[in-house]
């Protein structure tokens, strides 16, 4: 386990929380929400989940359904409730009310997990941002949290009530966040559109968190990115290249995918997730180990935040990570259930040739062969050539390179002058 996880672990280590969910079905697990809970350093002591339609209103769950939740808590020893969905300020006030222990939710349990494990700039600045759109309908913690900024005691105007105050401050703040984080993006602009411009295949890496994307990552670039047993450890998106066939490659790894991840969660990171929708090509990456359904759900949470960011329709690969924890049997059932999807270890290195020759075949299929004549004046073209194309077949002729390959159709373009064919 990494440091920081110990630290809020043992923060947080007497909590004890009793997880509360409504489900049509009745047969929702809270497994997610435990591993949240885990995550952000709470142990779970039991769970109540209620079948009905729709959450109350009010209270989330019915009157009845509230009066065993309160036996359970005492029973089990209980000093705090866990919600699986997004509460109504209302609603969380009203179960606390009721239940005389503190309530969060699960977005602000994701908040408070992306808080912890935000490490750059922008990283830091997306979660705050998301935090205070978080607490500006409910104006919990807000006051100690803009004190700390130094924004607290004494900006007070005469004659405002101290929530109008409070809203004022938390607005302020969002949009020098905002204006902050235009800032930031602008600079990330910049490399990125460098990185358009060398018209490299770019590859992004997708998936629900602790798929295996950051290891998948370091094994197919030898990057050496953080890796962790914990859900979001990656929050920030790191580039890197590698080489196949002669081509290069560019490859993202970005924040992980959950079921209802908060809409203020995807605001805030739209800039990073950005990194997704503008690649070429994205590898979708499910945890194979975890069984069929668990894949499925994964695989459906991370196709609705794809569809959210506006890349739904974007060219897609399934990789089926974690292989090595299969025995041949289940390997048989997985390649039957899924037969388009590339199997793969991250960690033993299993099956990530196979990935690497999909992926060019991936790209190859948007390529056209050509013949080019490259004058020897223009030596700097045969370069380029080669930062389009990967391998290229070349012989010397009287008038120049003579250069048989094939090139991306929307790069054709800026070669046509050197087709001979
Ligand atoms: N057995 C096995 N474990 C793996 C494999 N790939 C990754 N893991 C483990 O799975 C855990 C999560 O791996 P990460 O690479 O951090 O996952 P991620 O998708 O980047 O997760 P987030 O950044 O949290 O979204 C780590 O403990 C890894 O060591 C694999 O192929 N086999
Ligand atoms: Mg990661």
């Amino acid at each position: 386990m990494t440091e920081s996880v110990e630290t809020s672990g043992s923060r947080r280590a007497k909590q004890r929380a009793m997880m509360i969910a409504v489900d049509q079905t009745g047969e929702a697990t809270l497994s997610e929400l435990a591993e949240l809970l885990k995550t952000a350093g709470v142990a779970t002591v039991g769970e109540v989940l209620q079948r009905r339609s729709e959450p109350d209103p009010d209270r989330y769950l019915g009157r009845g359904k509230l009066e065993e939740v309160k036996e359970d808590i005492k029973r089990a020893g209980a000093n705090l409730v866990a919600c699986d969905d997004e509460l109504a300020p209302r609603q969380e006030r009203n179960l606390e009310a009721a239940l005389g222990v503190p309530v969060i939710d699960r977005t602000a349990i994701i908040l408070d997990i992306f808080a912890d494990h935000a490490h750059t700039a922008e990283g830091k600045l997306q979660v705050e941002l998301a935090q205070l759109q978080y607490n500006m309908a409910r104006m919990r913690g807000l006051w100690t949290h803009l004190e700390r900024l130094g924004a607290g005691i004494g900006t007070r105007g005469p004659g405002e009530s101290q929530i109008e105050t409070d809203r004022r401050l938390a607005r302020d703040r969002i949009s020098d966040l905002r204006r902050k984080l235009r800032h930031v993006e602008q600079n990330r602009g910049v490399m990125r559109s460098r990185r358009q411009d060398s018209s490299l295949p770019q590859v992004a890496l997708a998936g629900y968190t602790n798929a295996g994307k950051s290891t998948l990552l370091n094994a197919l670039t030898g990057a050496g990115i953080g890796v962790a047993d914990r859900l979001f450890h990656t929050l920030d998106p790191t580039t890197r290249a590698f080489e196949y066939e002669g081509r290069r490659y560019l490859i993202t790894d970005t924040v992980g995918f959950i079921k209802k991840l908060p809409h203020q969660v995807v605001e805030a990171f739209k800039a990073t997730l950005e990194e997704t929708v503008l690649a070429d090509l994205i590898l979708h990456v499910v945890d194979a180990s975890a069984g069929e359904e668990k894949m499925l759900e994964e695989m459906a949470a991370a196709d609705a935040v794809l569809d959210e960011i506006g890349a739904g329709e974007k060219p897609r690969m399934l990789v089926l990570n974690k292989i090595d924890l299969l025995d041949e049997e289940e390997r048989a059932e997985v390649r039957i259930n899924h037969p388009d999807a590339v199997q793969v270890s991250a960690m033993t290195g299993q099956g990530l040739e196979r990935l690497r020759a999909e992926m060019e075949r991936a790209f190859e299929e948007t390529m056209a062969p050509v013949e080019l004549l490259v004058p020897y004046t223009e030596g700097s073209r045969l370069h380029e050539l080669h930062e389009v194309a990967g391998k290229v077949d070349r012989e010397d002729g009287p008038e120049g390179v003579l250069v048989r390959t094939r090139l991306p159709l929307g790069e054709m373009h800026r070669f046509a002058d050197l087709v001979t064919n």
